[in-house]
């Protein structure tokens, strides 16, 4: 299949709800109740991670009706059947949809969007499950395990996560999590891990049990991406924090139970425009280790809110403009920086942590940045950087972040290095590494997508700076589909970097374990039960935010 085909939206999430087929317009092509249903599913697997659930646009073009009838069907139906340079997949010709369901959608996107059903406190609390109550849980480790070194791994087709040991290698255990787990983080004391589905249940796991197991669960909607956990000294595990695609919110947990506190909405002006945006999604939460406080993005309206959680009832936010279409992003060496990647301005926002505010917005001088956590480390010539890659070309961008000792090189772009192409999601490297680890997940060329560029950190004050090519679906021993490599993620002791291999549901994937000292294979973790295996969290690495 596409890159595109496995890089999409949550499945069942919000066309299981029963939607009501909107007001047809005159003129616009009737569906029969089951046909709408279909293509709802349809859009919200396919189409609404990128285009928003109303059709307002985000990574994707909006495709509200005013634009899909000016195109009319047969130029939608061909959008969707060939694709574009510009990053829409190639649905028909990858064989993605059926050529009766691209017809199908064409027809649909002349129609209204459904409007899908809100999700607040009643509903959100007849979803909350405690399993077992704090008063029956251990009150120290009952295992052996060494939890620093733990690897959380979202399974992303089979709905769990599996727990591996970081120096054995072996699963520990799997965990059934909600529809495609999209990240991990773990609380300050260590103890315990939260895990949210695209479809917006978040697990909660208790590491200090025999067998690590959920203790509680709850869905904070019908769509989300992130979760995150109070840091800040006084508040270790107190709080949990999930934002949601759909509806567009945040939600403030207790963090032992999850008994939802309080939501906010996302609601509201276009940091720029000042116009209203009906949609605007929660996208990356990062928890602050300076105040007790979430910073969170909030994608569509360029906002970016930090939620002072000391005191929950009367709640202080600090409203930031930043830029439109915030995704992803990590801090700097010191924790004191947050960037984020505003993905569809090809911009990265600098926020300052201590003080409150915004720093700057950068521009990378690539398409599409897409940093996940970013990399940082300090750069031969120009003092400490933070590194994103882009999905949309071949360049890694190199920001300075120390305006203290490198004031000139500070919030600016210092380097571009090229990489092996585009379609880069994650970049990485450890404190204790030289090296800096460039995936290309997306690329549409399967040696590039199955293989890592690696630079010599040592060797970027040279000219054109070069790297060495990492044959990670090669050495996974995997013969069949495409083997996109995908995160690397560091171990405890930054010796280690790990890579997965990830190949269609029904094909073999695994999980390709690098000496960092000496850029070998080390070992291959492969299982039956290893299904699509995405992401990977080391628990020390992300509770600490090391990266
Ligand atoms: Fe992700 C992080 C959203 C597709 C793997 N992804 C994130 C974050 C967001 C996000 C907002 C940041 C969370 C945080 O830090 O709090 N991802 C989205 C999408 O909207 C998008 C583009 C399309 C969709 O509909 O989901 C999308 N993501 C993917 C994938 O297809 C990936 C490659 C495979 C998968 O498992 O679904 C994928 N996303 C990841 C991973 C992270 C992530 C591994 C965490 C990286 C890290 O190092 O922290």
């Amino acid at each position: 299949g596409t890159p595109a085909g496995q890089y999409q939206p949550s499945l069942d999430a919000l066309g299981a709800q029963a939607l009501e087929q909107a007001g047809a317009k005159p003129g616009s092509p009737q569906l029969s109740d089951a046909e709408f249903k279909r293509a709802n599913q349809i859009y919200f697997e396919r189409c609404a991670g990128c285009h928003g659930v109303l059709r307002k646009g985000a990574t994707g073009k909006p495709l509200t009706t005013n634009i899909t009838r000016e195109h009319g069907y047969e130029y939608l139906r061909d959008f969707i059947t060939y694709g574009s340079p510009g990053g829409m997949p190639n649905w028909g010709t990858s064989n993605e949809l059926q050529q009766e369901e691209i017809e199908l959608m064409a027809r649909y996107l002349l129609n209204e969007p459904a409007q899908p059903p809100e999700f607040g406190m009643p509903e959100i609390r007849a979803t909350w499950k405690v399993i077992v109550p704090v008063d029956q849980r251990p009150t120290k480790q009952m295992n052996k395990l060494d939890l620093d070194n733990l690897m959380s791994v979202t399974l992303r087709d089979s709905g769990e996560i599996a727990l591996i040991d970081g120096a054995s290698k072996q699963i520990v255990t799997r965990i059934k999590t909600g529809y495609a787990v999209h990240i991990s983080r773990i609380s300050a004391s260590g103890r315990y891990l939260y895990v949210i589905g695209r479809d917006a249940k978040v697990n909660l796991i208790d590491l200090w049990m025999e067998i690590p197991a959920t203790v509680a669960e709850l869905k904070v909607g019908n769509e989300a991406r992130s979760v995150e956990t109070s840091k800040f000294k006084g508040f270790e595990d107190k709080y949990a924090i999930a934002g949601a695609y759909w509806p567009p919110q945040y939600v403030i947990m207790d963090g032992a139970t999850l008994e939802p506190l309080k939501i906010v909405s996302t609601r509201g002006m276009i940091y720029d425009e000042q116009t209203y945006h009906p949609e605007p999604r929660v996208a990356s939460i990062v928890a602050s280790h300076f105040k007790p406080e979430f910073l969170v993005n909030i994608k569509e309206t360029g906002k970016i809110r930090l939620v002072d959680y000391s005191d929950i009832k009367n709640l202080k936010e600090i409203e930031i403009e930043a830029e439109r279409f915030l995704h992803d992003g990590g801090f700097d060496a010191t924790k004191r920086y947050f960037m984020v990647a505003a993905n569809a301005r090809n911009k990265v926002a600098i926020i300052d942590m201590k003080e409150g505010r915004l720093v700057k917005v950068v521009e990378t001088q690539g398409q599409t940045p897409h940093p996940g956590r970013g990399a940082n480390f300090v750069h031969p010539k120009h003092g400490p950087v933070w590194a994103t890659g882009h999905l949309g070309d071949e360049t890694i961008t190199l920001i300075g972040t120390d305006p203290e000792k490198h004031p000139k090189e500070a919030w600016t772009v210092v380097q571009t290095l090229i990489g092996q192409g585009g379609g880069s999601l994650f970049v990485k490297t450890h404190p204790k590494s030289h090296y800096l680890y460039v995936d290309t997940t997306l690329n549409t060329d399967p040696d590039i997508s199955s293989s890592v560029a690696v630079f010599d950190i040592k060797e970027l004050g040279q000219d054109k700076p070069k790297y060495k090519v990492l044959p990670i679906g090669e050495w996974s021993g995997i013969k069949e589909g495409q083997r996109r490599v995908v995160q690397g993620e560091f171990n405890k002791d930054g010796s280690e970097i790990w890579f997965s291999v990830w190949n269609g549901k029904a094909q073999e994937s695994a999980i390709v374990v690098v000496d960092d000292k000496t850029l070998k294979l080390k070992s291959v973790i492969k299982d039956k039960s290893l299904i699509t295996p995405t992401g990977k969290f080391n628990l020390l690495n992300t509770r600490d935010d090391v990266y």
